[in-house]
């Protein structure tokens, strides 16, 4: 066995007049609890310091700076760091990066327990769109403000175990969960601000939404052998409502713990990371199985065409 107990950390809304301290100190509470029951690792939340500020349309530059972190950790969250090493702990969290060269993303990092960053991914599917869109019931401008992540899908040796990271939209997305399949993943954790309705009018609700956000965990999970731990910021934000949802699944496709509500709360589950041999080594036995001459269009194409007549 190689048990890791996993803390999915949800979060309540943030308010977009809430201060990063504010929301790191909401961030320690949870922590601890965490902690308290015995938790290796705790998964935060995509955007976990702020709002899920893409929803507001902005011209101003200094405007959208303000909604990035220039460094990691910063004085804001240095006091989340330090909790984290205390409790011998380590965390993983999604937060806007400006990088010194001025490139913008939506970004997740793991720190170890000696409180190292130890992995980093930025989003690479980035939804919505760039512009104001009056067709929609509320703006959705992750494509205004973030680049597409430019790391791949890195996995990264930790905890004893092989672990990777996603944003919210890439968990749609199976490419996602192959890529890192294909390197031996065995725990995916990320992080979600999923609106409750489509932003397109007259667009899908918070049960087909759910059921969504379930299936397609639940298939990446089965389908790469892998345990998924995703985590939601949830509520209504200034009127704006985020679906919770925050879930465990295990290698198998099985939902193990759901957190009920959308308020700050702690999911605790110890995984067997060993249980991912199972499945790597029979059914999806990449090795043995998959058939790479006839997967070419995946890399080839990326918008789906009308077969030659
Ligand atoms: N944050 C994020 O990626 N949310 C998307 C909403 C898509 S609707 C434009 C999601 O896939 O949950």
């Amino acid at each position: 066995m190689r048990n890791i107990t996993v803390g999915a950390a949800q979060l309540g809304p943030i308010q977009k007049a809430e201060g990063r301290q504010n929301v790191v100190a909401r961030m320690i509470t949870l922590l601890d609890e965490a902690a308290s029951k015995g938790a290796d690792l705790v998964v935060f939340p995509e955007l976990a310091l702020t709002t899920f500020f893409p929803r507001w349309y902005m011209t101003d530059s200094a405007e959208i700076d303000s909604w990035f972190e220039k460094e990691m950790p910063n004085a804001a969250v240095q006091p989340l760091f330090d909790a984290a090493r205390k409790h011998g702990c380590a965390i993983t969290f999604g937060f806007a990066e400006k990088t010194p060269d001025g490139h913008y993303f939506n970004t997740s990092i793991f720190v170890d327990k000696e409180g190292n960053i130890a992995g980093k991914y930025r989003k690479v599917h980035l939804p919505g769109h760039s512009e104001w869109d009056d067709n929609r019931a509320f703006q959705h401008l992750e494509k205004r403000y973030f680049e597409p992540g430019d790391l791949g899908f890195p996995v990264y040796r930790t905890l004893g175990g092989i672990f990777g990271m996603c944003i919210c939209n890439d968990r749609r997305w199976p490419e996602t969960f192959r890529v890192m399949g294909l390197q031996n993943v065995e725990m995916v954790t990320l992080g979600f601000n999923t609106p409750s309705v489509n932003s397109e009018k007259g667009g899908e609700g918070i049960e087909q939404r759910l059921f969504h956000h379930r299936l397609s965990l639940q298939a990446g999970a089965y389908q790469n052998a892998t345990w998924v731990v995703a985590v939601a910021k949830a509520g209504s934000e200034d009127d704006h409502h985020l679906m919770g949802g925050t879930l465990i699944v295990d290698p198998n496709g099985h939902i193990v713990g759901e957190l009920p509500g959308e308020d700050d709360g702690v999911l605790v589950h110890t995984c067997d990371l060993d249980e991912t041999k199972f499945g790597k080594s029979t059914i999806f036995d990449f090795a043995r199985h998959r058939r790479i001459e006839h997967y070419g269009l995946i890399t080839e194409r990326t918008g789906a065409e009308e077969p030659a007549e």
